[in-house]
């Protein structure tokens, strides 16, 4: 069967890991995958995560499955979490999946499914398993103008004009907050436009909330998808627990389908369902079971949310501590956007030919297109990587 298969183009990011963990070099730091790092360089498992799953050690008495959505207490928690009170309850569907790529999937499979004739619109640049999975499932795409390499910032007017091309039944992929791989995202006034103009044209949006917590806190950072949620018949969400519950290889995901109460929502509940029997039947239950735990007690919340914010603010004092770095070795202001983003990742503007000399010459490892992120930089990188930074891009 595999005789005469070419295998699919590997995934850059994951090729980066492995070609890092591949260099001798001590003083190799890794600006690649995005994954959190302490400022000892370390990923560790919360401590609010360990003590959950501490206690399940001990309570749990059977490892039988749950059900094909996975356990309805997670479900809402992660309602409660993406959602806030911007909806009723009784108009959420909701879906356990392996990850938010799971969720992702899920989410683009039903849209392929009820939708064949939608175009998903993408932002360029996005996350690369956007349009993998797009083109994976045969759905049409087209890309609207989201990044204005120029300052670093959001090419709002190109974003709106873009997107006046959407049909009705559409559907418009965002990043919920702290946009991969530019680091720019849209602001309050930004989502009520998306809002309005899905309003007009009736087109969908697909909201994918990887990072909630990482940019300018737990709810700030749910505020564009609220504000959609709040204003339009139908929203879809794919929410990741990777990054913020620090459970990356448990893959911990939803589904969250905002609609209509009533027969709308049960309808999407028996989709959802149907999908995950389709793909995996019963998502994994580890991490979502310590997710639900944290999030029904109020001392592990508490736990959970401070350390959180500890996470948060690294990465905030490593974009102000490399700004500065960068502004003292080019004696201009020219990388001073990476102190405004948010969260993990910002383009540095680096051609691939400049990404490779970082990573060939100077063992500092960032993405192809020049996305860096900021949680692997620590004190003692910082002045390395502002000085090859600014010699390689002069
Ligand atoms: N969506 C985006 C934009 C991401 O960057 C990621 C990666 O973290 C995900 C979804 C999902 O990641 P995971 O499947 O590890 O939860
Ligand atoms: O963009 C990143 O680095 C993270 C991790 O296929 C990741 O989202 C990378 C590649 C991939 C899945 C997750």
């Amino acid at each position: 069967m595999f005789e005469t298969v070419t295998p699919p183009e590997p995934d850059k990011i994951i090729r980066l890991m492995g070609m890092f963990a591949a260099d001798p070099r001590a003083d190799k730091v890794d600006l690649g995958v995005g994954v959190y790092r302490s400022p000892e360089g370390k990923t560790p498992v919360m401590a609010a995560v360990k003590a959950a799953e501490r206690a399940i050690w001990e309570r749990q008495e059977t490892k039988g499955y749950v059900a094909l959505t996975g356990d309805p207490g997670f479900l809402d928690a992660m309602r409660r979490l993406v959602l806030g009170d911007a909806v009723p309850a009784a108009r959420v569907a909701g879906a356990g999946t392996p990850g938010g790529t799971g969720a992702v999937r899920q989410v683009l499979e039903t849209v392929r499914r009820l939708r064949p004739d939608a175009t998903v619109w993408i932002s360029d640049p996005t996350w690369p398993n956007h349009p993998a999975i797009i083109d994976h499932l045969g759905q049409a795409r087209r890309t609207y103008r989201y990044y204005d390499a120029a300052t670093g910032g959001i090419d709002r007017d190109g974003m709106m004009a873009d997107l006046a091309g959407v049909a009705a039944g559409d559907v418009i992929l965002l990043h919920g907050c702290c946009h991969n791989p530019t680091g720019g995202d849209l602001t309050r006034g930004d989502w009520e436009a998306v809002a309005g103009l899905c309003q007009r044209t009736g087109a969908i949006p697909f909201v994918d909330m990887a990072y909630q917590g990482f940019g300018a806190g737990l709810e700030a950072d749910a505020e564009g998808v609220r504000v959609l949620a709040a204003a339009l018949p139908e929203v879809l969400i794919a929410a990741s627990c990777s990054k913020n519950f620090g459970l990356y290889r448990e893959r911990v995901g939803a589904v969250l389908i905002v609609t209509g109460e009533g027969r709308a929502q049960a309808a999407a509940q028996g989709v959802l369902a149907g999908m995950n029997r389709q793909n995996f039947a019963f998502p994994p239950d580890h991490g979502a079971r310590v997710v639900q735990d944290i999030l029904s007690d109020d001392a592990l919340g508490a736990m959970w949310r401070e350390e959180l914010e500890g996470m948060r603010r690294v990465m905030e004092g490593n974009r102000a501590a490399l700004a500065a770095a960068l502004r003292e070795a080019t004696g201009s202001d020219r990388f001073g956007f990476l102190g405004a983003h948010r969260g993990m990742f910002s383009l540095i503007g680096a051609s691939p030919a400049q990404v490779e000399t970082l990573r060939e010459t100077h063992g500092i490892y960032l993405v192809g297109d020049g996305r860096m992120n900021v949680a692997g930089l620590t004190a003692a990188a910082i002045p390395r990587v502002a000085r090859a930074v600014a010699e390689v891009l002069a």
